[in-house]
């Protein structure tokens, strides 16, 4: 059972993460983490942080010339613009007054975590519930990432849309019509959308969606998007119909909408079947030579909360940014009186950033049910494990139903 967990403030000294449960000798860099967290950082429309912080992961434990221990490994990575804010996030008691921040952004967790946590200044819901925080998770994906790379399983990410202004790209549709060659890899499709400053898989239509991004911040205004997830090379039977808490589309839907701002998942066409009828929505199991296959795969790669081995495909709607430079009504909690609500230094749009994110936690989902069914405490024993349960997945079928 793999877990991680992450600490740290978006203002405070650093942010840190512990990541337990991985099998010992995987091999792991400071800086393959790295180049994850500055694909995290990239993006047009990004704020002024981005400028001053460069994401550096130090691995603290866990990991011994250049491959895993099997340990828990904890990783820090400091936040730069701390020193700007020693006195505001000091950790011990305070001599002098500081401001308090009485005004909530809607949309933010600023009203909600006062409520909850009985705090007398928003600036204690702000630290934690920053976006700032997906730093460490990207860290800790990393793990999961680097470890499926062994097994040839991939993960991609690309932005469909920016503020309703879509590209004009039909791969989702080859996703779903699964008419992508059978040895795609979905590394494929972030080595394009990384070099696009808003991750379309065409830069060419950045331009229309750039100005979009433009005349919102022009207005003082923020935006959202969509974007798409994909994993390639998960073998057939990660996850179960057996629990609820055992399902792989459950347990990745889980982990996409815990990203800050994402208001919704969707595993293959998702909303979509839901006007189709049967017959256009289901995958057609077909045979081809010896290989049972499927014709499409508007099910995104999982049928009864089990991987089928086509690509998973997650698509995952994030809502606008809160903070607001042209902002909208709000309360100020200490006179009680309608207001603007606060403008601070923020993104404008983070979708790009969010894309990625989702590819860590998708490594991630992947990566607990991979481990949780091919089990093994040494990448060595884990190889064994699967490499002997793939090689006789067909035949067993075979051997099985033959009359
Ligand atoms: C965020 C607000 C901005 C973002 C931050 C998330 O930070 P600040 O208030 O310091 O300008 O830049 O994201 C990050 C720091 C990051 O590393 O992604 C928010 O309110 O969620």
């Amino acid at each position: 059972m793999i877990r991680f967990l992450t600490a740290g403030e978006s203002h405070g000294k650093s942010l840190t993460t512990i990541v337990d449960g991985f099998p010992s000798n995987l091999k792991i860099s400071e800086g393959y983490v790295n180049q994850q967290l500055k694909r995290r950082q990239f993006g047009y429309g990004r704020g002024l942080r981005m400028k001053i912080e460069t994401d550096k992961a130090e691995i603290l434990s866990g990991v011994r010339f250049g491959k895993t221990l099997g340990s828990p490994i904890s990783m820090l990575i400091k936040n730069s613009d701390w020193e700007n804010w020693k006195t505001l996030m000091s950790v011990g008691p305070l001599n002098q007054k500081v401001q308090k921040i009485s005004i909530p952004r809607p949309g933010h967790a600023d009203l909600v975590g006062v409520s909850k946590y009985n705090f007398n200044d928003i600036r204690n819901s702000i630290e934690r519930s920053s976006a700032r925080e997906t730093a460490a998770r990207v860290a800790a994906g990393s793990i999961a990432r680097k470890l499926l790379e062994e097994f040839g399983v991939s993960i991609g990410s690309y932005v469909e849309s920016i503020g309703g202004i879509y590209q004009d790209n039909n791969f989702s549709e080859k996703l779903f019509s699964n008419t992508i060659s059978s040895n795609f890899s979905a590394q494929s499709i972030s080595d394009k959308a990384d070099k696009s400053s808003v991750r379309l898989l065409d830069p060419l239509q950045e331009e229309k969606i750039i100005r979009k991004i433009k005349s919102a911040k022009k207005n003082g205004d923020t935006l959202g998007g969509t974007f798409i997830t994909v994993a390639t090379g998960v073998p057939v039977g990660l996850g179960s119909f057996m629990n609820y808490d055992t399902k792989l589309d459950a347990e990745i839907a889980h982990s996409i909408m815990s990203i800050n701002a994402v208001k919704a998942v969707e595993i293959g066409e998702g909303f979509l079947l839901a006007e189709k009828l049967g017959s256009k929505s289901h995958d057609e199991i077909t045979l081809k030579k010896d290989f049972i296959g499927r014709k499409t795969n508007r099910a995104g790669g999982i049928e009864g909360g089990i991987s089928t081995g086509l690509p998973i495909i997650v698509r995952a709607a994030m809502k606008p940014i809160a903070t607001l430079m042209s902002p909208i009504e709000s309360v100020d909690l200490s006179t009680m009186k309608k207001v603007d609500a606060r403008r601070e230094r923020s993104d404008f749009v983070a979708v790009p950033a969010c894309a990625v994110i989702a590819e860590s936690m998708l490594a991630w989902s992947i990566a607990k049910f991979f481990l949780q069914k091919f089990g093994g405490d040494s990448l060595e024993e884990l190889k064994d494990n699967y490499s002997s349960y793939n090689k006789k997945l067909f035949g067993r079928i075979k051997h099985n139903f033959k009359s």
